[in-house]
């Protein structure tokens, strides 16, 4: 098996904001397939599509009518052949944005499912009768409220973890899965080279139902919603289907607070081949001690053969360097955070706008907010007497829209895209960096470095997320190195004291 996607730089291509082609003021496919040099320039090996299947979009297409079309405000399916034709011929490998956990309220199988109590596609779903008149139990939804909703005409309640238009389907049902390795086998005949599956930590629930607990401040823990052990048989079925064609990749969105836990899905032969570790991606400050605890877990509990993913944005949260930026130092952090994913120990995933810089958006209309949690966090502060400008506030904060902006696509010329097609190019010229493991991982007081070693070649990374000069005493260094990039000086003695100004990245490669 050809694991290319080890070595690969990503790139996620969040369709509704990624490029507008046709001028509708919605990122397309069309939008895409122009970019592709853009894409190729910069160094990005593997493009991630999100969901461009039809669609009522109450959440941007995470809630698919048709496994199998193209939503028209997309493109069409001619348009997705060229998009992958085009990829292939410029070498770049496509995953497509797979959604198994739940389909659209407006799917055929749901709307045949609730037709009926004797409906052959019934049991697709999760339909519970009432419990003593109530719902059969506490769990919340991801996106507020209850996760059960009552249907009139059957009188039962159907599950659903996100909005009420986003039904899970019952995966203890043999036909639902025939039906997903039917669709996966189908853009697989396209040619696509594997999947990103949405939530798939979630297939599973707990069959009997048992309430979910609390934490100290109140908070609903998802102890029987998610991660179930039945779980590993569906994605062994999964892994079979998927890797009986050649050198495809699986890359698993795995929400937990427990990279313990995620850890247990990463498994080539058995499960998924890699996934999103959101304990460091999503983290929501600039805790540089955190982050460490984060990448030295993901350095001692993985094998040789499990790679971790690095990212700090995407479509679900707002763009890091808006989340960790203070006194106008964004840029700077884009070249750290651009520096860390790209030579730390991981396969690392570029979010559309991040090479350029972008920063979140802010809606000043609701009118204007199109994402569905931002949507609901607004109405539930007006419902709690919360005047409207900070309401909208909260939907900001709350909401997801501030990530989802066009892409502000520029030519040349834009110094974060220089430093990250520059660094992307570094990655690739230097095993070290794009295989190599970490022969020390070291943090002191806002400053972050590492070795990387593949064969004889070391590397030493260091980054100094602070805004002013560190001292950072090395251990075990070698007085002959060479600089390979830095963004403050252009040559080094090497001592061991190294003194890193503001802000300082270096790479330096030592030499015995
Ligand atoms: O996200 C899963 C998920 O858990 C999100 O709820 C995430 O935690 C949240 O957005 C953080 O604010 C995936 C998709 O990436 C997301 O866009 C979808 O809304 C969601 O699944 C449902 O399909």
């Amino acid at each position: 098996m050809n694991e290319w996607w080890k070595k690969s730089v990503f790139y996620e291509a969040y369709v509704p904001s990624c490029c507008d082609g046709n001028g509708d003021g919605v990122g397309d496919l069309i939008g895409i397939v122009s970019k592709l040099d853009h894409l190729k320039e910069l160094g990005v090996d593997g493009i991630w599509l999100t969901p461009f299947y039809k669609s009522p979009k109450v959440d941007n297409g995470y809630d698919i009518s048709d496994y199998y079309s193209i939503d028209p405000v997309y493109g069409d399916m001619t348009l997705f052949e060229t998009f992958i034709e085009q990829a292939h011929k410029r070498g770049m490998k496509v995953i497509i944005d797979i959604v198994l956990n739940h389909t659209s309220d407006q799917h055929p199988w749901f709307i045949e499912s609730k037709s009926s109590l004797d409906n052959p596609k019934r049991d697709w779903y999760i339909w519970k009768d009432p419990v003593d008149s109530k719902k059969p139990n506490n769990w919340e939804s991801f996106f507020k409220g209850s996760a059960w909703e009552y249907e009139e005409s059957t009188k039962q309640y159907y599950y659903h973890a996100f909005s009420k238009e986003q039904v899970d389907l019952n995966w203890e049902n043999q036909e639902v899965k025939e039906a997903m390795w039917d669709v996966l086998r189908f853009w697989l005949d396209k040619g696509v080279d594997g999947f990103r599956l949405d939530v798939i930590n979630f297939l599973s629930i707990d069959s009997q139902l048992r309430d979910n607990p609390y934490d100290d401040k109140g908070e609903q823990l998802h102890t029987f919603d998610k991660d179930q052990p039945q779980i590993h048989s569906i994605l062994k079925e999964l892994n079979e289907v998927v890797h009986s064609y050649p050198d495809k990749v699986l890359v698993g969105e795995v929400g937990t607070e427990d990279f313990e836990i995620a850890k247990e899905y990463i498994n080539d032969k058995e499960s998924l081949n890699i996934v999103f570790n959101f304990n460091l991606g999503s983290i929501e400050k600039l805790e540089i001690d955190k982050m460490y605890a984060e990448i030295d877990k993901m350095n001692k509990g993985l094998s040789k053969d499990q790679f971790p993913t690095l990212f700090f944005s995407s479509h679900d949260m707002s763009r890091h360097i808006s989340r960790f930026g203070t006194n106008n130092n964004e840029k700077q952090l884009a070249e750290i955070f651009c520096t860390l994913i790209l030579t730390a120990r991981g396969v690392p995933f570029i979010y559309n706008g991040e090479e350029f810089g972008m920063t979140d958006n802010y809606i000043d209309d609701i009118n204007n907010m199109k994402d569905i949690q931002g949507v609901l966090a607004y109405q539930e502060a007006l419902d709690q007497g919360i005047d409207e400008k900070k309401a909208l506030d909260i939907a900001n904060k709350e909401g997801r829209d501030c990530a989802r902006a066009l892409t502000q696509w520029q030519n040349s010329g834009n110094s974060t895209h220089e430093f990250y097609k520059e660094m992307i190019r570094i990655r690739r010229q230097y095993p070290s960096l794009h295989a190599g493991e970490y022969k020390t991982l070291e943090t002191n007081d806002e400053v972050f470095w590492y070795v990387k070693k593949n064969k004889e070649e070391e590397i030493l990374v260091m980054l100094n997320f602070a805004a002013t000069s560190k001292d950072v005493k090395l251990k075990d260094f070698s007085s002959k190195s060479e600089l390979i990039l830095s963004n403050k000086r252009t040559n080094i003695e090497i001592e061991n004291t190294i003194t890193m100004q503001s802000y300082e990245i270096l790479i330096i490669k030592m030499t015995k």
